[in-house]
């Protein structure tokens, strides 16, 4: 019987904004207290997580001096060593200072998008001191209420503008990130721009150095656009864009719930676990979500726990998914094979077109056959409900 005890081998990460989450919503006021940066990192190597991701201001507030970052950075750094937890991924706080109100990157006022790579600039020197390889990018505020400033397109022009001179940067410091978009259809914003996991990987392709940017598709940001987040990631993966990925859950179409992972839809938590692991995806699994505002801080541990805890029993039902034999057999029958049509229609030529062109389809009988997806179905939520 496996334990489901987190190690730091599963790569489990928690950001900083996470678990230190105080409970603050739009109607109400926060209703736990701050909890210190370095006090997170114990505990979060206590349950047995792996790393700490952060955004700049999760640790230096906005205003600090040069002497109070260094002070916070060398007191954070110690919790680091002592508790042998790594920062494998960083980012920006680019929504929550009044300059970004309107943007950052994509802002229509040059000054603030301007100060916007200034600051992540030096966002990505503090991620690399504290040994980031993945850079994140949300574009919190990249977006807009009112789209009669036609900035749309400008938008567009300047995101990539800003993402070609960051990447640059990247290399010219020998920072080596890698660098993950992560996609939001709203919230905060009305619209955010690059809202859907397709829409970030074409934009993507239009980057001065494509390979170093991939995917953070989160759980919770393709549900809220109706969409179904394992189709994402697989696509993501299929472009081999998968470079971090932000587990949580959420009520389909809803406000951004950040639930705990698992939490609602589990049925869609089993096929994202089965998917990353078949796959062998070997980034961090991130939990980007908190413990409901009803919690106190015992919960936010619980909460954590949680997480972690439902991924490995996830990833114990996906071993025995793989291994069971009736489940196996009904999707050997699924997939029909056909050496001698595969052949013909694998890569075209001519000589393939005019064979197939030639061939000869019962179309009526294979329009009639049921391909056993209820049974196969039903035998999937039997697993998951522990009577297989
Ligand atoms: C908000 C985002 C945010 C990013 C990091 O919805 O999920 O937490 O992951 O900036
Ligand atoms: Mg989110
Ligand atoms: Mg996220």
């Amino acid at each position: 019987m496996p334990d489901y005890i987190p190690k730091p081998e599963h790569k489990f990460t928690f950001g900083l904004w996470t678990v230190g989450n105080v409970g603050r919503d739009p109607f109400g006021h926060p209703t736990r207290e701050p909890l210190a940066p370095e006090y997170i990192v114990y505990k979060l190597a206590e349950l047995g997580a792996w790393g700490v991701n952060l955004h700049d201001n999760d640790l230096i507030p906005i205003n600090a001096t040069v002497a109070e970052r260094k002070k916070i950075l060398s007191r954070f750094k110690k919790a680091l060593s002592d508790s042998g937890l790594v920062v494998p991924m960083a980012t920006t706080n680019l929504f929550g200072d009044p300059v970004f109100k309107d943007g950052a990157f994509t802002n229509a006022n040059a000054k603030i998008r301007a100060y916007a790579i200034h600051k992540t600039m030096h966002a990505m020197d503090l991620g690399a001191e504290l040994g980031a390889k993945i850079y994140v990018f949300w574009g919190g505020r990249e977006g807009a209420e009112v789209d009669a400033g036609m900035n749309t397109l400008d938008a567009l022009a300047y995101y990539r503008e800003a993402l070609n001179f960051l990447a640059e940067y990247s290399e010219s410091q020998g920072y080596g990130y890698r660098f993950a978009l992560e996609p939001k259809p709203n919230e905060p914003r009305g619209d955010i721009y690059l809202p859907v996991v397709g829409a970030a990987l074409g934009f993507i392709a239009t980057l001065d150095k494509p390979h170093l940017f991939g995917l953070n598709p989160e759980v919770a940001h393709e549900m809220m656009a109706g969409l179904n987040f394992v189709h994402a990631v697989a696509q993501a993966i299929d472009a081999g864009k998968l470079f971090h990925i932000d587990l949580n859950d959420q009520k389909m179409g809803r406000f951004d719930q950040d639930l705990r992972f698992g939490a609602e839809n589990l049925k869609l938590a089993f096929l994202l676990v089965k998917l990353l692991e078949d796959s062998k995806y070997d980034g961090p699994r991130h939990f980007d979500a908190h413990a409901l505002r009803t919690e106190d801080e015992a919960g936010v541990w619980e909460f954590a726990r949680g997480c972690m805890r439902t991924y490995l029993i996830l990833r114990e039902k996906a071993r025995q998914f793989n291994q069971d034999k009736e489940i196996q057999a009904l999707i050997k029958a699924y997939k029909v094979q056909d050496a001698e049509l595969s052949k013909l229609t694998k890569k075209f030529s001519k000589k393939n077109a005019e064979a197939l062109k030639a061939k000869k389809f019962n179309r009526v009988a294979l329009g009639e056959r049921g391909p056993g997806l209820e049974k196969l179905d039903q035998l999937t939520v039997e697993l998951l409900l522990g009577e297989r």
